[in-house]
């Protein structure tokens, strides 16, 4: 892979040349495809979908739903009725807490989810409870990083109605087991969700294979749009679902005592949805296809790899959750030094982290500090800029320490 190439096709590193972007689990940058096909929509064929019947509008529905197909073959789903867009993970797991949730759990029954969970797989899971006299369970992580499934039967009970796990972590970069987990949740006639959203843009996805019941992930972390994500179901689970928000576009017929509703996946995109930023997301399945996602894997190997190395090299740097094979995000302290400050200074030498909780306040409770540094990786990195990620800390810790 030519990464000069690459880096080319983004924008934004020619309009910053000094600018080392380590931030993308936060989100990612976008290739002059996509944000052309952005700007084509708007100037050649803006119009809404499904609705007009004339040319530009027949253009712009055709290419909201062939990116309805790519998402489809992209994670591997048979059915592209399957896929709902959303404005991202947070609100297709939202959609499955109030579609699926609502209508499916009571008191008594349990959702299992995981310590290591972002806020997004956490909160909709406890208003859900609320709402529902359910309990919430959570399987634990170990201090490295890792789920501790030693005692399956502990969580997994007759009682467990849905499991909601994480994929890659966005705090330590973790895979988890997500079959293992599928093939629990099942035995006790479970459903499951997966939060795929730092898991889809960096590994081949397969939801056929993982036989998850649920997958979510959004567009803007994997070259897309902001605005933009997808919720995988079961076609069979939409079906029987209801409708999540409604208005336009969802229904069937309406009435002034009742309504019917639209056939799936539609039934779950009331209004006008985003249709620059679908269309847009299609483009940026197109980029990663065209590299492939084996290829995409290959490149951010090579950088965590060679990160590891380089911030070992760093006294008093501690990395939470190292280990060889893992997502390219790295969350560590160094010393004495304050994760806002460090993050700060590095700004000065134009090093983009991020640094805080990371929207998993849980798993800062659990490793006992309040917050991290953490650097993650894409496939328009270079080694220079790891070199210089390093080089800045260590100036950093010498500012401070003296
Ligand atoms: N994590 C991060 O810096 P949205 O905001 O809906 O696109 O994605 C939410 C979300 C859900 N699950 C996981 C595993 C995530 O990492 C995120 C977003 C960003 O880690 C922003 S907090």
């Amino acid at each position: 892979m030519n990464i000069t190439q690459i880096r080319n096709d983004f924008p934004i590193f020619t309009h910053n040349p000094e600018l080392i972007f380590l931030d993308n689990a936060s989100t990612t940058q976008k290739p002059q495809a996509v944000i052309d096909t952005l700007r084509e929509y708007y100037e050649n064929y803006n119009s809404n979908i499904h609705r007009g019947i004339y040319r530009i509008a027949e253009e712009a529905t055709a290419a909201y739903e062939s990116t309805r197909n790519k998402t489809a073959s992209f994670i591997h789903a048979e059915d592209s009725r399957s896929i709902v867009f959303t404005r991202g993970t947070t609100e297709s797991i939202n959609l499955v807490a109030y579609s699926w949730g609502g209508k499916n759990l009571k008191a008594g029954d349990e959702i299992l989810i995981t310590e290591m969970e972002h806020h997004s797989n956490i909160i909709p899971w406890q208003l859900l409870c609320e709402r529902s006299g359910a309990a919430l369970k959570y399987i634990p992580i170990t201090k490295d990083g890792k789920l501790d499934l030693s005692e399956p039967d502990k969580y997994f009970t007759d009682k467990t109605k849905l499991v909601c796990v994480i994929h890659q972590s966005n705090v330590f970069g973790t895979v988890n087991p997500v079959e293992e987990i599928v093939r629990l949740a099942h035995n006790c006639d479970a459903k499951v969700l997966v939060d795929g959203a730092q898991i889809a843009p960096h590994h081949a996805v397969d939801v056929t294979r993982l036989d998850c019941d649920f997958f979510a992930f959004s567009g803007h972390k994997m070259l897309g749009p902001t605005g933009v994500g997808a919720l995988y179901a079961k076609p069979e689970l939409l079906e029987e679902m209801d409708p999540f928000l409604g208005g336009g576009e969802m229904i069937r017929t309406v009435s002034m005592e009742s309504s019917t509703w639209n056939d799936i996946p539609w039934k779950f995109e009331a209004g006008t949805p985003n249709i620059a930023q679908v269309i847009g997301l299609g483009a940026a399945i197109d980029y990663l296809s065209e590299l492939g996602m084996e290829n995409v894997s290959a490149i951010e190997k090579e950088l965590h790899d060679y990160a590891r190395v380089k911030l070992a090299e760093i006294s008093g740097l501690k990395i939470y959750g190292d280990r060889e094979d893992k997502g390219a995000v790295i969350s560590f302290n160094v010393g004495n030094v304050h994760s806002h400050d460090l993050a700060h200074i590095l700004d000065t030498f134009g090093i983009a982290i991020r640094a805080g909780h990371h929207c998993a306040q849980p798993i800062m409770q659990k490793l006992g500090v309040p917050a991290t540094n953490r650097a993650s990786f894409y496939l328009y990195n270079t080694k220079e800029e790891i070199d210089r990620l390093t080089e800045g800390i260590m100036k950093a810790v010498e500012m401070f320490e003296g």
